[in-house]
């Protein structure tokens, strides 16, 4: 629920930097085909003229970014505070191949099922990530642009999600790459999103890991790209909530695993049993369970401690086997003289693989102190 005070000011937070700031329920903008958008004041909310006027009306976020301001929809502060997702992983890991495969899946209502449509709202900046990310790789299998550390915390996407019950609330992704901690307590986006954020996927690239059988079919180019085998870079992030509640020593922040590129291990045993299934229809904690001892013992053999690392940091925290992409990533070709680089391509498009159930399973862990946000949790 929106938090409005007596003199009608209303506490609302930006989807894009997460700056909290003071709204008075009437002061907004409209966007023009062309120039900024243009200030236009709101009918008060018992208007009848209140639900046609704010089609389209924008806020405008006091905190600038590299001075340039940003907006964002009215929608995204009318309902439930915003539920803030951070993706954590070293690079190349695939985190931005799985949000992309995410936000793909929930605009193609995936989360149907569950009892969470999305609503249509016009954020530019998601706009422009569908068209730009997401549809490429939905429709050809052309790989995210690989993006170095910009920051080590940075907006990727919001959606506006609305349940069964009528709850509507913004869902906002987040990229914290995470791999200095300097950086992250110098950084001003950081510390908030760290003092803000609800749950956390951690990403295990599990071509990255030991094992016998984990390494083979791997190419040698992303082998050579490996850091230390032994070190997932989650250490930053979680170091950086420290100061969040704890119980028993361990973060209340709900946290998923999400063993990403399962694809390349396809075959072998419990990943091929896993990634076959189809998602059941409501959440299922039994399958939940089941699959995380799984997925945690398929890493405890391999050796891989230091991935398993938040399963003893936080409270809760449950383990996933997920494809971003469905199938293998084609080597791409060296670019000739003065040209860039090719972009990245899957033999297919991309046809995720349980890429919603870390959501899921973070939206009824996070359900669980707070209100319903899926069916059955
Ligand atoms: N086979 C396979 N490869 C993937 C998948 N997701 C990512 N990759 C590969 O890993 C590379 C790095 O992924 P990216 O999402 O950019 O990693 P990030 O640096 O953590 O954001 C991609 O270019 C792909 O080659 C997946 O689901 N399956
Ligand atoms: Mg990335
Ligand atoms: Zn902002």
């Amino acid at each position: 629920m929106t938090v409005t005070d007596t003199a009608g000011k209303q506490k609302v937070t930006c989807v894009i930097c997460l700056e909290e700031f003071d709204w008075n329920g009437r002061e907004a903008y409209r966007r023009d085909d062309n120039g900024p958008p243009s200030h236009v004041t709101l009918p008060p909310r018992t208007s009848a003229r209140w639900a046609p006027e704010i089609q389209g009306a924008v806020l405008r976020c006091p905190n600038e970014i590299n001075r340039v301001p940003h907006y964002f929809p009215v929608d995204f502060v009318l309902h439930e505070r915003p539920i803030v997702i951070g993706f954590v992983g070293a690079s190349r890991a695939g985190k931005t191949c799985l949000l992309a495969a995410m936000s793909g899946e929930i605009d193609r209502q995936r989360l149907g099922p569950r009892g969470l449509r999305t609503m249509p709202v016009n954020l530019t900046e998601h706009n422009t990530y569908r068209s730009n990310v997401v549809d490429p790789f939905f429709e050809k299998g052309i790989a995210p642009p690989h993006t170095r550390n910009a920051a080590l915390v940075s907006y990727a996407d919001a959606v506006l999600l609305t349940t069964g019950a009528g709850l509507t609330f913004p869902l906002v992704f987040f990229d914290a790459a995470g791999e200095q901690l300097l950086g992250l307590q110098k950084h001003a986006m950081a510390l908030r999103f760290l003092h803000r954020v609800d749950g956390l996927i951690f990403v295990v690239d599990p071509t990255k890991i030991g094992g016998e059988d984990s390494r083979d079919g791997v190419e040698d180019d992303e082998l050579s790209d490996a850091t230390t085998l032994d070190d997932p870079t989650y250490s930053a992030t979680v170091a950086g909530l420290r100061f969040r509640d704890k119980k028993d020593g361990r973060l209340l922040i709900p946290a998923a695993l999400a063993i990403t590129k399962s694809d390349r291990l396809r075959f072998t045993p419990p990943v091929d049993r896993w990634l076959s299934r189809p998602v059941p229809s409501a959440v299922d904690r039994f399958l939940f369970r089941q699959e995380s001892q799984d997925a945690y013992a398929f890493l405890h053999q391999r050796r891989a401690t230091a991935w398993l690392a938040p399963v003893d940091q936080f409270q809760w925290c449950t383990l996933h086997f997920v494809s971003a992409s469905g199938s293998s990533a084609v080597r791409s070709g060296p670019a000739g003289p003065g040209e860039e680089a090719p972009p990245g391509r899957f033999v297919r498009p991309a046809r995720p693989r349980r890429v919603l159930e870390p959501l899921v399973a973070l939206l009824a862990m996070i359900g669980e102190r707070d209100v319903q946000y899926v069916r059955g949790g």
